[in-house]
């Protein structure tokens, strides 16, 4: 269940964002497509398992990672929007204003923002738009992010990011919890079992929990081994994290296993 927050809760079934990330460095697909071409082949398999969306993203956002300057962001991101825009929603996954323009210029039709600053931008192209929460900036979010409690600060920032968008007029509002955007394993599954209290604001809710490290984590233990498992082998919790979702109201999941994560979707509804 779902709806705007002025409107009647309606029944909506849940839909898939697939990744594609045109960067030497994400943590999962990273440097798999550079090639402009190989990207736009990839981005069309992700449409054909049934991607209701395409999140094209030219900067690592992972734990750690450096920045990527808005030209080079651009250099890489470009060829993709413009070679998926007329076959799918294309949504540009960068904190970069100058980025979010020209993509949307080429036909990207929402901004998909771990910045959660672009919303005024989005009313102003006249786009949609993904307010995510993260605490500090991704080189530094993960060291030591603390909080009184997790669900109630994050709802509180997401709602008033949420507002101030509306308000600027941006017709097509996200909110999305920032899974492993500085939090602990605690706190993502603390936010997982708290989703409701995001679909009860009315906001759509969008989930990006795939093939993240706490998924990493968790099946290491269940393995009975030592560490973390490897990205490309955490697709069972990816897609239990998307059941789970789903069956919570989330509207919208971000997946890089995208056949497996529409048929979650078609089960739980
Ligand atoms: N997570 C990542 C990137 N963009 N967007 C939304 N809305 N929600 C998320 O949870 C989210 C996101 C990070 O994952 P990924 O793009 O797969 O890796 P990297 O940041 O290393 O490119």
């Amino acid at each position: 269940m779902a709806g705007s927050p002025d409107g009647p809760r309606v029944y909506v079934p849940g839909a898939v964002m697939g990744v594609l990330n045109v960067t030497p460095d994400s943590f999962s697909d990273g440097g798999r497509f550079l090639d402009p071409e190989a990207a736009v082949a990839h981005g069309l398999r992700l449409i054909d398992e049934g991607a209701e969306i395409v999140d094209v993203g030219g900067e690592s956002t992972r734990p750690g990672a450096d920045p990527v300057g808005p030209d080079e962001e651009i250099r890489r991101v470009l060829p993709v929007v413009a070679g998926l825009a007329d076959k799918v929603r294309v949504s540009i996954d960068t904190r970069h204003p100058e980025v979010a323009r020209v993509a949307v210029a080429e036909g990207a039709e929402i901004i998909n923002d771990i910045s959660a600053c672009l919303g005024s931008l989005a009313a102003e192209l006249g786009v949609g738009w993904v307010a995510i929460h993260m605490l500090g900036d991704p080189r530094t979010m993960q060291d030591d992010p603390t909080y009184g409690d997790v669900v109630a600060e994050v709802r509180a920032f997401l709602v008033e990011r949420a507002e101030r968008a509306a308000e600027a007029g941006v017709a097509e509002v996200w909110i999305d919890p920032g899974i492993g955007f500085g939090k602990t394993t605690r706190h993502n599954l603390e936010l997982l079992a708290g989703l409701e209290a995001l679909v009860d604001t009315g906001w759509p809710v969008l989930v990006g929990a795939s093939r993240k490290r706490f998924l990493g984590e968790l099946a290491a233990v269940s393995d009975g081994i030592d560490g973390l498992t490897p990205p490309d082998d955490r697709r069972e919790g990816s897609v239990a994290v998307a059941a789970w979702a789903f069956h919570c109201g989330v509207r919208l999941v971000r997946a890089h296993d995208v056949r497996s994560t529409v048929q979650a979707a078609q089960v739980v509804g």
